[in-house]
């Protein structure tokens, strides 16, 4: 009674008992925010596409519908730490050059012919293609082919907000100018070569473009070599080629292969994620919830939630989460089940 009568006295002071609220200010492990949920896209891609019915890229700046997680509602936010929307651009279209503090990157959905310029390179899109845009850099999207095309935006987005770091400024001209030609930066560091005495200037990957067709390659390879990982599959990080990390500064993003009718075990890491389908199906189960995917469907998990992925075909699924800006903090901690 006196000590209720002692917090209320110090209240004016604006002074709070640390003994009341310990174990829920620094629980013995992470209480995860946000729910694990499933956008299926056959359900979105007519509202995507309706979109563009209801305003131009132009005016629009960006013609993004947000994907937002549904105990975050209001907040812009898929995860604590993350963003998630899924953009269109129209043929014809350019969605004007600007930069801001927040890194961004695309994972093609659907669609062929839109590029997008970034500091000063621009690269055509295909599905399946994860590309960056590092901080501060100018970019602008533009679309020169026929049919829409309709990529995920994941932006730390609520990492600069929590900072306080947020700075964005629009470029002069619609578009930004263009100075080395496409496909440079995939010739000069992305082919297992560097340019001799080339010292990289930047925290992301020079190769701002990881085109599937490669990627794809790849995972398929490592099957022949033997059995996935039972917790993660085949699971692989696009890496910086510079300095061997990972390709973006705040931003983890891997792809995997889970082989047809393998089922992952247990396994939960204290950073939040993102999944996107990109081929075959199969379902990733959290708790009791289990989410069919089929290409292009995105599947949000919180932090500190375990998953298993069931494969039915081979199935590949890209990823992003707040992995490396853990890990550079000495926060990030991983479960097996
Ligand atoms: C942005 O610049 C893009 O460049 C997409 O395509 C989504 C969401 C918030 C702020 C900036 C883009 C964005 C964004």
């Amino acid at each position: 009674m006196s000590r209720e009568a002692y917090y209320q006295r110090i209240a004016p002071q604006h002074m709070a008992p640390l003994w009341t609220r310990l174990k829920s200010l620094v629980p013995k492990e992470p209480t995860p925010v946000g729910v694990a949920h499933r956008w299926a896209y056959s359900e979105l891609r007519p509202y995507v596409l309706e979109a563009a019915e209801h305003i131009s890229a132009e005016e629009a700046e960006r013609r993004v519908l947000i994907l937002e997680n549904p105990a975050l509602v209001g907040s812009s936010q898929i995860t604590q730490t993350l963003y998630a929307g899924l953009q269109l651009i129209m043929p014809g279209e350019v969605a004007p050059a600007h930069r801001h503090t927040q890194s961004a990157l695309r994972f093609i959905v659907e669609g062929s012919g839109a590029y997008t310029a970034v500091d000063g390179e621009k690269t055509l899109m295909a599905p399946g293609d994860f590309v960056i845009t590092p901080s501060w850099t100018w970019h602008h999207h533009g679309h020169d082919a026929s049919g829409p095309m309709v990529w995920l935006d994941g932006l730390d987005i609520p990492i600069t907000h929590f900072f306080g770091s947020t700075f964005r400024e629009d470029h002069r001209d619609e578009e930004a100018a263009v100075t080395r030609p496409t496909g440079d930066a995939l010739a000069r560091y992305g082919s297992g070569l560097l340019p001799v005495g080339w010292r990289s200037g930047s925290l992301n990957s020079p190769v701002f473009n990881y085109p599937y067709a490669r990627t794809r390659e790849a995972l398929h390879a490592l099957t022949k070599a033997g059995a996935p990982d039972a917790h993660l599959g085949h699971l692989m990080r696009y890496v910086n080629p510079a300095d061997g990390g990972w390709a973006m500064p705040t931003m983890a993003t891997m792809i995997r292969l889970v082989p047809r009718a393998f089922a992952t075990q247990p396994y939960r890491s204290s950073d939040s994620a993102v999944f996107v389908g990109v081929e075959g199906t199969g379902e990733l189960r959290v708790g009791e919830q289990g989410f069919a995917i089929t290409p292009h469907d995105i599947v949000v998990v919180p932090g500190w939630m375990a998953y298993t992925i069931h494969a039915d075909s081979d199935l590949v699924l890209f990823s992003y989460s707040d992995r490396v800006a853990q890990e550079k903090l000495g926060f990030w901690r991983e479960q097996r089940q």
